[in-house]
This record gives structure tokens, sequence and C-alpha cells, in this order.
């Protein structure tokens, strides 16, 4: 039986594939398991039976059989540990590329998402334009040793891993900020990444879904 996705049926992103449905199916790609998508509107995630999957009424969800899982991380780590491909079989390197994969989340994420709320919801703010610079100066903080770790290796430790995928799908959301160029060697790194044929399958697959609610524009 294949796995079921949740997905915004009309994403805010454009089809730029920001949304954290990405993760799960390039995740999903990497490790060549096929899946099913059901598309969910705004209204919809906030219904009792799509809070029964998500609690807190966002995408994504994962259903696979008796499992329902939420929490974009938590799902990838599902896929990670029940298919071959995207942990390592040694069990310390497994688990510092777990470490990487909370990393992303925990120490790298909040401050870009931070920068996301000031820009759309704070901007009109009396202290929205003083205060962006001091949030973009933060996601620097985070981004300078991250770049210093990653120096000129291609992932954050050895092979390609669901942490460098969760790293990576956090990154892509400085798209467009100027901040992620100011680190040439993670902007290489976010581009080998999306480069992945996983990564190109999965990305086409949300695209299509954004054109066809756009009307095929
Ligand atoms: N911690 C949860 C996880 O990782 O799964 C967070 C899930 C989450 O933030 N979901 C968002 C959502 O459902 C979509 S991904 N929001 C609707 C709501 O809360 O009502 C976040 C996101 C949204 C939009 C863009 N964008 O337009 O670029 C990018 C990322």
């Amino acid at each position: 039986m294949k796995p079921t996705v949740t997905a915004f049926a009309n994403s805010p992103d454009q089809g730029r594939g920001l949304a954290r449905d990405m993760q799960v199916r390039w995740a999903l790609e990497e490790v060549c398991q096929p899946y099913d998508v059901r598309l969910v509107s705004f209204k919809e995630m906030k219904q009792p039976a799509h809070l029964a999957l998500q609690p807190f009424g966002q995408i994504p969800t994962y259903e696979d059989g008796d499992l329902v899982l939420f929490e974009s991380g938590a799902i990838v780590l599902h896929i990670a540990q029940t298919h071959d491909g995207l942990l390592p079989k040694d069990a310390n390197a497994r688990a510092r590329a777990i470490a990487w994969m909370f990393d992303a989340h925990s120490t790298i994420e909040p401050p870009i998402v931070d920068l996301d709320i000031a820009e759309m919801l704070e901007d009109d703010k009396p202290w929205g334009k003083e205060r962006l610079p001091l949030v973009e100066d933060r996601i620097r903080g985070r981004l300078k040793p991250l770049s210093v770790r990653l120096g000129d290796a291609d992932w954050l430790d050895g092979d390609f891993s669901a942490g460098d995928l969760l790293m990576i799908g956090v990154l892509r959301r400085l798209a467009g900020s100027g901040i992620l160029e100011e680190f040439p060697n993670l902007a290489a790194y976010v581009a080998r990444g999306e480069a992945r044929p996983a990564f190109q399958r999965a990305f086409e697959a949300q695209l299509t879904v954004f054109k066809a609610a756009s009307g095929g524009r």
C-alpha cells in the first residue's frame, strides 16, 4: 500500500516548492517509494477530519496503514528509518545525521521563519523596518558556523542524508532574500541538493499541482 501525504490545494508559495510537503515528497522520491497526495484547502485543514491527523490544522501529514504522522521532520525521519538510502548504516554516523535533522529544524530554521513573519506580517508596524536587519543578522549568525562546518564538502557529514535533505529544505526558504548568497558554499550546497533527480521529481510534482490550481498558467 502506498502512503498518502497531504499538501496545499492552493499553495501560497506559487509553485516554488517552499511548503513542507516538499521535504516529504523529496524523501519519498529519494527512497523510490511511490505515494499518493491528498490536496487540502485552507478551510479543510481546519475541519475535524484533518485536525484528527494534524492537531494544528497544517500540512503535511502522512498516512501509511495504521500509522498517522504529522511534523515534516518526524515524517522524514520515519521514511529514512524504514527505507534504505537516507541514513547511514553505521550507528554513530546515523546518530550524527539525525542530529543534523534536528539542527535544521531547531537551530537554523527559527530565525528564517522569523524573517518570513517580519516580511509578511510586521512590515507595516512602526518598528517593522527597524527590526528587519536584526532578524537578518540572527540568520547570518546561524549560517556562518554552518558554512564553516560544511567547508568545501558536498554534504554535512559524509554521504547525502536526511540531515542534508531537511537542511536544504530550510535554506531554500531564504530564496530571494540575498542572504544565502553571502555564503557561497551554502548556496552551492542548496544547488547541489536541488540538482538531485529525486528533488527534481518532487519539485515537478508539487509544481503540477500549482499549475493545475492556477488554471495551467
Ligand atoms: N512544524 C510543522 C511541520 O514541520 O510539519 C509545521 C507545518 C507547517 O508550518 N505547515 C504550513 C501550514 O500548513 C505549511 S508549510 N500552514 C497553514 C496554516 O498554518 O494554517 C510552511 C510554509 C507555508 C507557506 C510558504 N510559502 O508560501 O512560501 C512556505 C512555507
